[in-house]
């Protein structure tokens, strides 16, 4: 399919998240990782704070693929900070619906859209690439968000994002609002890029709708940390990405996990263990009916093998394990079982009342075993 491009946020978005907050030594970590993986743009805020503005500095000097784009408020000081630090890709953001600017600039959209403009005059006279944020675009009198977009356009823009701030859309009216994005602009001049809050859970849902309308570009975060419940998480968007759309099949996916791991050394806030291909249950499997698909092959249950992630396939053993997964376990020990013997410890594990008590990995070398062995043939 079509590239849809991936935009990592971590280290502006992410740090937005409560909780999170870097060194400059693992923002430079976490930029060479995420370059390796193959995000194609790396965000990062320097208005921040003075180990912001050295953190962006020195990973501006990394010389790494992904474009570094330095994230400002559109305030001609702040572009001065940002083209400081040495930074070739500007974002600049301004929250342009009617609560926006009521509650945060106290100025008309009139005033706002002057404002607007010459900040983006200004980016170009720089000689700078960038991108310009109609944020809160969802919630923006459809009109005025238009005007924007093709004033933006006209300039030479290389890039408007769309995001749906507050995560109020649905996949359908993503859709809608970027196409009518899309269908005002000259698209050679400038391309879309959609960022959506994950306030309802549909963020990544949303994400894809839009891309489906033309937008090329999906901002992510490791993990999905963000402003209150975040944004797309990088394993995520990269899957979907690579699985469904078959569109970045450039993506280091057996990196996902570790990303997520130097994540969650970095900060205290852990992997929930119910997340979607990173999670330690992502691949863990419980029920009777499942083991036993499982035990003959594991893409009756999954999508995805865990290794291609750099995850790993787990079974639980418990109440509903069931006799083929009670055969399993007897196996495991060395026992030659019969129906009756698997029957029996299902029911005992269920007498137990002690829900789940064991877990095992499931990984190549046990796969094999069971392939061939004895417990398929119960049941
Ligand atoms: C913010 C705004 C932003 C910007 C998104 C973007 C949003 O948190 O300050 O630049 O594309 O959600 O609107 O994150
Ligand atoms: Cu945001």
């Amino acid at each position: 399919g079509r590239k849809i491009r991936i935009l990592d946020s971590t280290l502006r978005e992410g740090e937005q998240h409560p909780g999170v907050n870097f060194t400059t030594k693992q923002r430079i970590q976490i930029a060479w990782m995420l370059d390796s993986f193959g995000v194609d743009q790396i965000e990062i805020s320097p208005v921040v704070s003075p180990d912001h503005v050295e953190a962006t500095k020195t990973i501006i000097k990394q010389g790494l693929r992904a474009d570094i784009v330095a994230h400002v408020r559109a305030i001609k000081s702040d572009v001065d900070i940002a083209i400081g630090c040495g930074a070739t890709w500007v974002a600049t953001y301004m929250g342009i619906s009617d609560i926006h600017l009521a509650a945060k600039l106290k100025i008309s959209r009139e005033e706002a859209k002057i404002r607007a403009l010459e900040v983006a005059d200004y980016i170009k006279s720089h000689g700078l690439k960038s991108r310009f944020t109609m944020e809160d675009a969802s919630r923006t009198e459809p009109e005025f968000l238009i005007d924007m977009c093709k004033e933006m356009n006209r300039r030479g823009i290389e890039r408007i994002s769309i995001p749906d701030t507050v995560g109020i859309m649905r996949p359908r009216g993503m859709f809608s609002l970027v196409k009518m994005v899309y269908d005002n602009i000259d698209r050679s001049k400038t391309s879309l890029d959609v960022h959506c809050h994950n306030d309802i859970g549909l963020a990544l849902a949303n994400a894809l709708a839009g891309c489906e309308a033309g937008a090329d570009q999906i901002h992510t975060t490791i993990d999905g940390f963000g402003e209150r419940t975040g944004i797309p998480a990088l394993a995520e968007t990269a899957v979907a990405l690579s699985l469904i759309y078959r569109a970045n099949n450039d993506l280091r996916l057996h990196m996902i996990k570790d990303l997520s791991r130097t994540m969650s050394e970095y900060v205290d806030l852990g992997i929930p263990e119910s997340k979607p291909i990173v999670g330690d249950s992502a691949y863990k499997h419980k029920a009777g009916t499942h083991l036993a698909a499982i035990l003959r092959n594991p893409a009756a249950y999954e999508i995805l093998e865990p290794k291609a992630v750099g995850n790993r396939r787990k079974i639980v053993f418990g109440e509903l394990a069931g006799k083929n997964g009670a055969a399993y376990l007897l196996s495991l020990l060395g026992l030659e079982t019969s129906k009756h013997e698997a029957e029996q410890l299902a029911k005992g594990l269920k007498e137990l009342r002690m829900g789940d008590i064991l877990e095992l990995y499931l990984d190549d070398r046990l796969e094999r075993k069971i392939l061939n062995d004895a417990p398929m043939k119960i049941g």
